[in-house]
Parts: C-alpha cells; sequence; structure tokens
C-alpha cells in the first residue's frame, strides 16, 4: 500500500504535483518506493558496480563526478523491476503527458571527498535523439541523500527558457559550452537543492538545468536514474551514441531495447 502524499490512491501524481513539475521543470515525490524494496535494489545496484568497473562521468579519474553504469537495468534483473516499476513509470507518463519509452539507466555512485560536484547541465544536448518534447528523468536515491551528501540541484522553471538559451544537440564533446555562456542569466537564476530519502523520487524535465553538489558527508551517494523518452523519438548521432549508433540517423529507436512502459489503465501499483 502506498503512503506517499504525493500520489494518489490510484497510483497517479495529484494535480498539484503535476502543476508543480510543469511549472518548475522538476518534482520530488516522497515515500515512492518501500524500505523492502530499496534494499532490495540497493543490494543489486552494489552488486552491479562491484562486477562492472564503473565508468567516469568526469574529463579524467582525476576529476571524477559521478562513477556509474550504464544499461543497468539489462544488467541485473532487480534493476529491470526498477526501470520498469509500475508507480515510477505510470508517474512519468503522467507527468509527461504522452507515451514514452525507456531510453536507458544508470548506476550513480558519488564518493565522499574524492568526487566532483556534478556539472550544470541540461539532458537535452548529451541525448542522441531527435523529436523530443516531453522526455524525462526519474532520478532514485537509494540511499538517504541529504544535502551535504551530493543532492541534486535544479534551477526552477529553467525548462522554459527560449531557445536561444539552450543548446540542444551535441554533436561532438568539442561543441560543449558551459552553460553561463549558452543562458548569461543562470548565474543570477535561484536554485532548489532537493535532499531526498531513499525510496523517494525526483522527476526532471529534459531541458531543466541542473546540477549536483560534491559529497562531503562521509557516507557514499549511491542513486539510480532513468530516461524515460518520447516513444517516438529517432537517433540523431550525437556524443554518448553507442547505444544507438547501430541505426540509421533519422530511425526510429524502438523495440526490445527501448520498450514502451506504458503500465497500463488497469494496472495496480
Ligand atoms: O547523479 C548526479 O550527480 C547527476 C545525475 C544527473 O544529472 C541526471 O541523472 O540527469
Amino acid at each position: 500500500m502506498l503512503t506517499t502524499p504525493d500520489l494518489t490512491e490510484s497510483g497517479l501524481p495529484t494535480q498539484e504535483v503535476l502543476h508543480r513539475f510543469h511549472d518548475q521543470g522538476f518534482v520530488h515525490l516522497r515515500s515512492v518506493l518501500s524500505p523492502e524494496e530499496v534494499a532490495g535494489f540497493r543490494a543489486a545496484a552494489e552488486k552491479l558496480l562491484a562486477e562492472e568497473g564503473p565508468e567516469i562521468w568526469g574529463a579524467s579519474a582525476d576529476e571524477t563526478q559521478v562513477h556509474y553504469v550504464e544499461a543497468a537495468w539489462r544488467k541485473h534483473p532487480d534493476l529491470r523491476r526498477l526501470a520498469l516499476h509500475p508507480v515510477v513509470t505510470r508517474a512519468a507518463e503522467h507527468l509527461a503527458g504522452g507515451p514514452l519509452r525507456l531510453y536507458g539507466t544508470d548506476v550513480l555512485k558519488k564518493e565522499p571527498d574524492v568526487h566532483l560536484p556534478t556539472v550544470v547541465h541540461d539532458d537535452e544536448p548529451g541525448l542522441p535523439l531527435a523529436g523530443l518534447t516531453r522526455t524525462l528523468t526519474a532520478w532514485i536515491p537509494l540511499v538517504d541523500v541529504p544535502a551535504d551528501r551530493g543532492c541534486l540541484i535544479y534551477v526552477p522553471g529553467s525548462h522554459r527558457r527560449p531557445l536561444a538559451h539552450r543548446q540542444v544537440h551535441l554533436a561532438g564533446f568539442q561543441d560543449y559550452r558551459p552553460m553561463e555562456e549558452i543562458w548569461p542569466d543562470f548565474p543570477f537564476s535561484p536554485r532548489v537543492a532537493v535532499p531526498m530519502r531513499a525510496g523517494d523520487v525526483v522527476f526532471h524535465d529534459f531541458r531543466t538545468v541542473h546540477m549536483a553538489g560534491a559529497n562531503t558527508d562521509g557516507e557514499r551517494r549511491l542513486a539510480f536514474a532513468s530516461v524515460y523518452m518520447d516513444s517516438d523519438a529517432t537517433y540523431r548521432p550525437g556524443v554518448q551514441d553507442h547505444p544507438v549508433a547501430h541505426l540509421a540517423p533519422g530511425a526510429p529507436v524502438d523495440g526490445d531495447r527501448f520498450p514502451l512502459i506504458a503500465a497500463g489503465p488497469g494496472a495496480t501499483p
């Protein structure tokens, strides 16, 4: 039985949550997963990290922001269950307002003291996809993430900034430009830190500017992120496109590797 105040009895985000997501570009849902579920998902994530030897998000090993394991949902059955969790996917589709597919999932680990803050970014330019209007990410902490454990920090309303202040696509990392260059108002924009308990979920729109602080509280930060894309997205060659590079440019990104997430109207949470 769900006890979250942010979902209705049938497991959908309340009107207030929906409004906040559209207005701010992110929304924090409390107590979506039970402690038992979180314990199982955390064990799976830890196993995967130990087995896989994580990849580095950062310019070099000395400048690591996050260690990650990509395609986690295809590497462990419990993480597949998390990526396709009916409560999470129904909430995602309701917030997005249209059909979605699973694009990718990462286990994300930020070690205390050694890992740097996560760079200011939005997700749009790093996705090798075209036709996106409602793509969003579910970021799910698998341990408590208080403010000083590298919690996510959002710029409310930044998903609504005009095209002139967005970088829509990165054909290569040489095209990368820092946020303050793309969006001169960024340094003056208010931001909101979102400390979270294990079992909460934060959703953010693919255009919402976000970052994460350094982890200074002595405990590892462990999280799982799923990107749910527009169901009719197509391949646009760009950075980090190895999951889709077998496709012809312009081809639909679909099939078993990118499943529709619809739980269906009768699905129980
Ligand atoms: O975990 C982090 O520090 C960053 C995650 C992130 O930016 C994302 O999932 O979009």
